[in-house]
């Protein structure tokens, strides 16, 4: 049993005073992060299991490496969760205590249980705890998904994931101590958390947050020591846009110039348009490279930092990672150009969704691979592309997943909608746009469209407010009566 971020085990010497994580203007070396860690370890060690009140912030990780060194499983949430999502995921966790920072206002749900305050000015300067050797086995993390209908459930993530899933990157990325990284990615999902935190730390290296995505963020830190940074796609989109802009203009060389000296550009979530793939290379001479990954399996393949970049495919499977193609009816295709359900199998895998032995049995076949209901094809080079996805009701909205299920009962809660249909429409910034097909309850009053997007944001979450609402006088039906949302979107 190893541990999972050895360089914060007891760090001393050269190896605590370098930089682990900066925020801004806070900086937290790891002789730090690891007292703080350890301190509050101590102070949960008999929590059961975790939420952390995710921000964007030395908080967030403090409280999640404390989690993991107490051998506490955590369950990060996004703090503009709405009313009902944060309700359901309370409910289905059951955590004990919120870890939070000191000046965080947190909803009325959470005021049942223990509140622990994390702060980096004044922790007890105790021994702590000691960094536990867990089980692999054990849930380190729980992280809520969306899926097509009803709402989100939690993935369990083991030990071994995470480790299995940082370590095959290392190998694909050539990831040191020596790597800066820098993102602005949120810390309650898989990319901003595991790969964006968890990533740098158990290599013994640092990361920049940025708080809030911007392109002169981007820019100062890649030009300042960054040397790798990651994204969502309308992340880089928007670099991209910048880019497009004349030469010579302060902002656009700017970014250029820290673009081209990174070590590593790497996107994920969600495709890169090879559009934008192009135009950042055009501008930096540099390629960004994909890797795909999913919350219950971590990561699955990626662009090698010494393999040939191919725009608009997401690489070979990384290390230890076992991948097929198949066919509706269970057939596995072997051929090269075939197109099939994408099935994983390997360490990388969660253990299942929490409370939910129905939904983790239907997520995989009988000897273990994992159905990720993305479609896709591999070349005869082993280079994977993602062609689409089974579920049309799925929709990927700047990177995050978005289930059309759950805003379509969170609308149909509202007394102005008689019916709804939730679809994804193509946007060229977020990938995927929300658009609410409405009914009012009243076609001669229906409410404003900004109500209604509201209520979503409400009770679910900022990202998966409509960005467009469209009055409708009925749904179009087949003769089952299903609503037909392939004609709605035409
Ligand atoms: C949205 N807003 C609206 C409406 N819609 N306001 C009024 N009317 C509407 N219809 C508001 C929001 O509340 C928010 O407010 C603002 O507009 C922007 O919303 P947001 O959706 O957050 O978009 P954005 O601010 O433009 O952010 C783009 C983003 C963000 C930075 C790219 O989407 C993002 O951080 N994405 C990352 C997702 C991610 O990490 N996914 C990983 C999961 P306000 O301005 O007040 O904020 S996938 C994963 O983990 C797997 C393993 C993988 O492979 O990586
Ligand atoms: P999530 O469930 O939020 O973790 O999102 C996982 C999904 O994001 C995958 O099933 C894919 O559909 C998508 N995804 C992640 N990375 C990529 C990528 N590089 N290219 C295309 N789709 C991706």
């Amino acid at each position: 049993m190893t541990l999972l971020l050895p360089a914060l085990q007891s760090p001393t010497g050269p190896a605590a005073s370098r930089e682990a994580v900066r925020f801004g203007d806070l900086s937290l070396t790891y002789g730090r992060l690891a007292e703080a860690s350890a301190a509050l370890a101590a102070r949960i060690a008999d929590a059961g299991r975790v939420a952390v009140w995710a921000t964007p912030t030395a908080e967030t990780v403090i409280a999640v490496v404390a989690a993991l060194r107490a051998g506490v499983p955590a369950v990060p949430l996004n703090p503009r969760t709405g009313e009902s999502e944060l309700a359901h995921i309370l409910a289905d966790s059951a955590p004990t205590a919120v870890l939070a920072g000191p000046d965080d206002t947190l909803p009325g749900a959470l005021e049942k249980l223990r509140r622990v305050t994390v702060d980096t000015r004044a922790f007890e300067r105790t021994d702590g705890h000691p960094a536990v050797e867990a089980d692999p086995e054990a849930p380190a993390l729980i992280v809520y998904t969306s899926g097509t209908t009803g709402p989100p459930k939690g993935a369990v993530l083991p030990r071994r994931a995470i480790a299995a899933s940082l370590d095959a990157l290392e190998d694909a990325w050539g990831w040191t101590g020596d790597d800066v990284l820098v993102h602005a990615l949120p810390l309650f999902h898989v990319h901003g958390l595991i790969l964006g935190v968890l990533g740098p730390l158990r290599r013994g290296g640092s990361l920049r947050h940025l708080g809030k995505f911007s392109a002169e963020g981007v820019a100062r830190e890649l030009g300042s020591g960054g040397t790798m940074l990651f994204g969502v796609p309308t992340m880089y989109h928007r670099l991209a846009e910048v880019l497009d802009t004349p030469a010579g203009a302060a902002e656009r060389d700017a970014l250029a110039r820290a673009l081209a000296g990174a070590r590593l550009l790497v996107s994920g979530s969600a495709a890169l348009p090879v559009h934008d793939h192009e135009r950042i290379a055009a501008a930096t001479g540099r390629r960004v490279i994909e890797r795909y990954g999913m919350t219950e399996t971590l990561m699955n393949t990626g662009i090698r930092a010494d393999g040939v970049p191919r725009p608009g495919t997401v690489g070979p499977p990384l290390a230890g990672v076992e991948l097929r193609l198949v066919e509706e009816d269970g057939t596995v295709l072997d051929e090269p150009g075939a197109i099939g359900e994408i099935q994983v199998r390997g360490p990388n895998l969660f253990t299942g969704y929490l409370n939910r032995p129905d939904a983790t049995a239907a997520a995989h076949t009988a000897n273990g691979w994992f159905r990720t209901g993305d479609v896709g094809t591999v070349d005869e080079d082993g280079y994977v592309t993602i062609v689409g996805r089974k579920a049309t009701d799925l929709i990927k909205s700047g990177g995050y997943k978005i289930g059309a299920g759950e805003i379509e009962n969170v609308l149909l809660a509202h007394p102005g909608v008689r019916e709804v249909a939730v679809t994804g429409e193509e946007d060229p910034d977020l990938g995927e746009r929300v658009v609410a097909w409405v009914v009012a309850a009243d076609p001669d009053s229906p409410p404003p469209a900004e109500e209604l997007a509201d209520h979503v944001a409400g009770q679910l979450a900022p990202h998966k407010r409509p960005r467009t609402v469209r009055f409708l006088d009925a749904l179009p039906r087949n003769d089952l009566g299903k609503i037909m949302k392939r004609s709605l979107r035409a």
